[in-house]
């Protein structure tokens, strides 16, 4: 068979100062940073669904993608030829990793039954080229809210059918996930939330999600599923109120029904700042919970609220990012998954691979930049130092929890109006600034 992308060469590493646009500059991928390969730190992951699938359609017009490989059919055989385009693809960029939903590789057949045979002829060929190729499923997850039937959402239907359907779709997607050795399986709660409350019991919703989940867990232990189960938060789009709006709310939402040990979050950029919230924010959230799984990375756009999913190019974010990674240890199952689109100008194959050389420059950027903050430590001991009052003294004993109101009053009484020293902020956005 042909080769889908033959103008594009392997992408090698070339350095900062090289001037060829099928080049990294940054990433390096057995360079050594912060004590490990710059691949081990990033576990880089393409989309199926936007690498293969997305033909770039907007509200207001057809798709433009241009991909000689694919014949536009429903076929068997046009969906393996997508598999081979894409693994040649994530050959080229040097990947590892990969990400699908159940039907973004396979066809939909007349019924559920035909449906599953589809996903199993497609899913052989991806387990002949993992073994071929050395790669991995970062994740697996099922496609619940492209077709009408999850018109009122999935897990939180208001059908009990539907409901059915959707655990049926998920048992098989988890299994294929299992065959193909999957890190881990996602679940974003694509039309889990809804528009209005004057038609919506949201307890009830809620109650039937989180039986939906513990189905899930028991499935995973019945097949022996030994990946990584995550909750992707988002705030909107589709529905008006997504359950899990942010990292905060699922986070919640687990620990309210008794989740929390199954689940991590897989956070995607584009969804946190969708939900009012810098993108270090819900990391941070998530890792401070210990729940920190997995990332998708991509960014917004500023200028247009919407879930733009555009590759990651801004070195300020992929900065934070790994600050937040650096200070965690490092992904264990996860990865940076690159939920991310071209712009629909950008129709020919080679844009794909532009796309990503980008985002994966960026995050080797930010990588060097947050290594070196942290090896510089001035930030890190600001940060110390601010807190320096609960180190000794009344702040001590609060953190030990030997305080009460009462020593606290005593406290305030005997010394008065308390010392204050300025946050810096400007002093410390100057710093990061010195180094990116
Ligand atoms: C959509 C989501 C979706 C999940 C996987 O906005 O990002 O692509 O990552 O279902
Ligand atoms: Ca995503
Ligand atoms: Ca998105």
């Amino acid at each position: 068979m042909s080769e889908a992308f033959q103008d594009v060469p392997n992408i090698p590493y070339e350095g900062p100062n090289s001037r060829n646009p099928l080049a990294f500059k940054h990433y390096n991928p057995e360079e050594t940073v912060a004590g490990k390969p710059m691949r081990e730190h990033f576990r880089f992951s393409s989309a199926f669904w936007h690498t293969m699938r997305n033909p770039l359609a907007d509200p207001f017009g057809v798709g433009t993608a241009r991909m000689p490989w694919d014949d536009g059919s429903q076929s068997i055989d046009n969906a393996r030829r997508r598999v081979v385009a894409f693994f040649e693809f994530l050959d080229k960029m040097g990947m590892d990793f990969y990400c699908f939903h159940d039907r973004d590789i396979a066809p939909e057949g007349a019924d559920l039954a035909e449906t599953n045979r589809n996903l199993d002829a497609v899913v052989e060929t991806f387990q002949e080229l993992q073994a071929e190729r050395g790669k991995q499923l970062l994740w697996g997850t099922a496609c619940l809210f492209a077709h009408p039937r999850y018109v009122h959402g999935a897990a939180t239907s208001c059908s009990s059918g539907v409901y059915a359907y959707a655990a049926a779709q998920v048992k098989k997607a988890l299994e294929v996930t299992h065959a193909l050795n999957g890190a881990g399986y996602t679940f974003w709660g694509g039309r889990e939330g809804y528009a209005t409350l004057l038609n919506t019991d949201m307890k009830r919703e809620l109650d039937h999600l989180a039986r939906f989940l513990h189905m899930a867990v028991d499935h995973k232990k019945k097949i022996g599923f030994q990946g990584q189960f995550y909750i992707e938060p988002k705030p909107m789009e589709p529905t008006t109120h997504q359950y899990d709006s942010d990292a905060a709310a699922c986070l919640n939402f687990l620990r309210e029904y008794d989740l929390l040990d199954h689940f991590k979050l897989n956070i995607e950029a584009n969804h946190v700042t969708l939900a009012g919230h810098t993108v270090q924010h819900d990391l941070t959230v998530a890792a401070n919970a210990g729940a920190l799984g997995s990332i998708d990375a991509n960014r917004g756009d500023e200028l247009i609220g919407w879930d733009t999913d555009q590759f990651p190019t801004d070195i300020y974010q992929t900065t934070q990012v790994m600050l937040v990674l650096l200070e965690m240890g490092g992904f264990r199952t996860g990865g940076l998954n690159f939920d991310a689109k071209r712009r629909r100008e950008s129709f020919e194959p080679e844009d794909l691979f532009h796309a990503h050389i980008g985002g994966m420059d960026a995050f080797a950027r930010g990588l060097k930049v947050a290594d070196a903050i942290r090896a510089d430590g001035r930030l890190a001991g600001f940060v110390r130092d601010r807190y320096a009052s609960w180190e000794s003294g009344i702040g001590a004993v609060v953190e030990r929890g030997e305080a009460d109101f009462e020593a606290l009053e005593k406290h305030a009484l005997a010394h008065g109006e308390p010392e204050l020293h300025s946050g810096r902020q400007e002093m410390l956005e100057n710093l990061i600034n010195e180094f990116v």
